[in-house]
């Protein structure tokens, strides 16, 4: 029997749930930060094995939004809920339970579909508070199992795995066995600048950033020109992303380029300007141009 669904990470922002499904999948598909709010859309993540296949939803982590995209960030992961066969409740060893915990609690408690309670980065935590995190949490409501994982050490990955597949009602083979995603190409590279910027970047202005693809063409041997924007909200952050001499954005091409290039298996020949578009957040005509959109 084939088994196949849907499951989706739910949690606060940082703690972890796209390192865990690039984990899984084995790839970098979902960006990672040490930032909170890195993941802005539902990422879908395909792991096939003999007997099942798994579509992972990765979500944006739930906060309490303070502009549009916020408000579009927490409406999609609270919607990837409704389509999924497995709900994956996701936080990290805290003693109590925190308002931002509690506030997602709530909206699963009544969950039809099976929750699970997935705690991460034991690696950094000692065991007593591991232990007493999982007290807590599973006291605040039924879980149909509790897993204590590290995503980043790959700890208790394969457990978590059998277990999600126990859940999986009988189904067809949705996606060919080699498909790792139904992401456009083009989202994936925006991304990568995304995280680069998020890495390279210092305080405030990473979450002012959003990136375009202008456009993206492969010439006759195969080589990839892409020209990208990188959209800011202040004139100082776009002297910033831009350095001293330019620097800060030839480091940031650069590396963006090195990840393009393995994604895509090709050379890659990209140039990336900077624009500012103040509060492009709170701009839904913004947020529809840059495909943040219902
Ligand atoms: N020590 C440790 N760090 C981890 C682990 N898993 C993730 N991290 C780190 O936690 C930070 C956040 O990871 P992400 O995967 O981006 O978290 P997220 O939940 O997707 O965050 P948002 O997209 O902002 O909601 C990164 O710096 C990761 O390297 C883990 O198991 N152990
Ligand atoms: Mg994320």
């Amino acid at each position: 029997m084939f088994k196949s669904g849907f499951v989706t990470i739910i949690g606060r922002p940082n703690v972890g749930k796209s390192t865990l499904i690039n984990t899984i999948i084995g790839e970098k598909l979902s960006i990672v930060s040490c930032r909170p709010q890195t993941t802005r859309n539902n990422i879908h993540a395909i792991l096939t094995k003999d007997n099942y296949q798994i579509i992972f939803v990765d979500t944006p982590g739930i906060h309490k939004p303070r502009h549009k995209l916020g408000e579009y960030m927490v409406k999609s992961a609270q919607e990837a809920k409704r389509e999924v066969d497995l709900v994956m409740f996701m936080t990290t060893p805290e003693e109590e339970i925190g308002k931002g915990d509690e506030m997602i609690l709530e909206g699963l408690k009544n969950s039809e579909k099976p929750v699970f309670l997935v705690i991460n980065k034991i690696d950094e935590n000692n065991p007593e508070i591991v232990a007493k995190a999982l007290e807590a949490y599973s006291k605040y409501m039924d879980f149909a199992e509790i897993i204590p994982i590290s995503a980043k050490r790959k700890k208790n990955i394969n457990t978590l795995q059998e277990l999600m597949a126990k859940y999986m009602p009988e189904g067809p083979k949705y996606y060919p066995d080699d498909m790792i995603t139904d992401q456009q190409e083009r989202f994936v590279i925006s991304e990568i600048i995304r995280e680069k910027s998020l890495k390279l970047l210092s305080q405030e202005v990473p979450h002012g950033i959003a990136v375009e693809i202008i456009s993206m063409k492969k010439n006759q041997i195969g080589t990839y020109h892409i020209d990208a924007n990188i959209l800011c909200e202040k004139d100082t952050h776009k002297g910033i992303i831009i350095g001293k001499g330019g620097r800060m954005l030839k480091k940031i091409s650069t590396y963006s380029r090195q990840d393009m290039e393995k994604f895509l298996d090709a050379k890659v020949n990209l140039k990336i300007w900077v624009k500012v578009k103040k509060e492009w957040r709170d701009s839904k005509f913004m947020l529809k141009e840059l495909g943040y959109r219902e």
